[in-house]
């Protein structure tokens, strides 16, 4: 099952107590304070790691609890610290407080950690609190309250081309056809419920990740058919390629394809207008001539690349891995020479 939302609630642990005690040995009259500090709490971190790849066990397990420091004990013994607890998490969960919807962490890096509740501090036994004046307090402080967060985990897929078009157009034939990724096909709509990841490997130390974004059709952003719920993963996307079929018989019209598609993820407030489009002009092994000729004129009207392809016979896919390859070291050099301004926090 792939999961790509969860909401967890994270409990770290309290601080021990510290201990009221006094020194007592023989010989040694009034030994004075000697009550040991209470152990820190536990905390709650994150860590991003890439062997996960959804967010299934957070859906299983929401509550998360670190262990409690121990109490402090006489003879100045501090308290045991409470055990972390590390929640491991796929790369590319983005992490929020529930409550208060601020950012907290984008994990994006294998290995990542961040801390996402803090465990109370140990109280002070009175070994430390006696002062000149007061040398033999009876007090000791308890320990703090570890913090309590809801969280809103999401994960958002780290790919850098988005396939995106009306179901049946052949999305997940050409991903197959892309790379080395056997998805679910089918000659109906919905054959993909869930975003497919595939790479596209052109030669060693060339490649470039592929996800295949089901669902998307005319009302999607209103929760027709699967709704809008996969759009969060286009968002880290660097090329949409709109994957249209082009055979006479096919249902819509290519340009009203790319049209329905483009309003939808203007709808879904998706739109992406940094984003450079691509048009993948499928299923050119069956008759297209009067379909495609319209979509190429609508494409370089509007200055959008265009590749007649097939996933099914592999005709210009090589074309097209490659043109996707050329485009996206644009944007990366376009990335690098105009440095993207950080987002304001807070
Ligand atoms: N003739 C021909 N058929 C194709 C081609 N690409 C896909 N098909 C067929 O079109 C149908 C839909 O293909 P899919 O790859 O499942 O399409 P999809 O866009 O992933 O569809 P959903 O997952 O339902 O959104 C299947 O019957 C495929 O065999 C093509 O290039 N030529
Ligand atoms: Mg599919």
């Amino acid at each position: 099952m792939f999961v790509d939302l969860a909401r967890i609630v994270v409990v770290a642990g309290d601080g021990g107590r510290g201990c009221v005690s006094f020194r007592r040995e023989k010989y040694v009259p009034r030994g004075g304070p000697d009550g040991g500090d209470g152990g820190d709490g536990g905390s709650i971190l994150l860590e991003a790691t890439e062997t996960l790849s959804t967010l299934i066990d957070q859906k299983y397990q929401q509550q998360y609890r670190a262990g409690r420091g121990g109490h402090g004990q006489g003879n100045n013994r501090e308290g045991k610290r409470g055990a972390d607890w590390v929640i491991r998490v796929p790369v590319g969960t983005v992490v929020t407080d529930a409550d208060s919807g601020e950012l907290l962490a984008d994990l994006a890096v294998s290995g990542e950690r961040v801390a996402v509740a803090r465990g109370g501090g140990g109280g002070r036994g009175n070994g430390r609190m006696a002062t000149p004046t007061r040398r033999a307090p009876r007090i000791a402080e308890p320990g703090e309250k570890g913090e309590t967060r809801t969280l809103q985990l999401e994960l958002k897929l780290l790919a850098d081309v988005g396939f995106v078009g009306l179901p049946n157009g052949g999305k997940s034939t050409l991903l197959a056809a892309c790379t080395a990724a056997r998805p679910k096909i089918g000659p109906y709509p919905f054959t993909t419920l869930t975003p497919n990841l595939g790479v596209a490997v052109l030669e060693p130390g060339a490649s470039y990740v592929i996800a295949d974004i089901p669902g998307l059709i005319a009302g999607a952003s209103r929760g027709a058919g699967l709704g809008h719920q996969f759009l969060r993963h286009i968002e880290r996307v660097r090329i949409l390629v709109h994957v249209i079929d082009c055979a006479e018989a096919a249902a819509a019209d290519p340009v009203a394809a790319y049209r329905i598609v483009e309003e939808e993820l203007t709808a879904a407030g998706r739109a992406l207008p940094d984003r450079p489009r691509v048009v993948a002009a499928n299923k050119i092994d069956l008759p297209h001539e009067e379909p495609l000729a319209r979509l190429v004129a609508h494409c370089a009207a509007a200055g959008i690349l265009c590749f007649p392809v097939s996933g099914a016979t592999g005709a210009g896919v090589g074309a097209l891995r490659r043109g996707l390859y050329r485009l996206l070291q644009e944007v990366r050099e376009e990335r690098h020479a105009r440095p993207v301004p950080r987002a304001a926090t807070g």
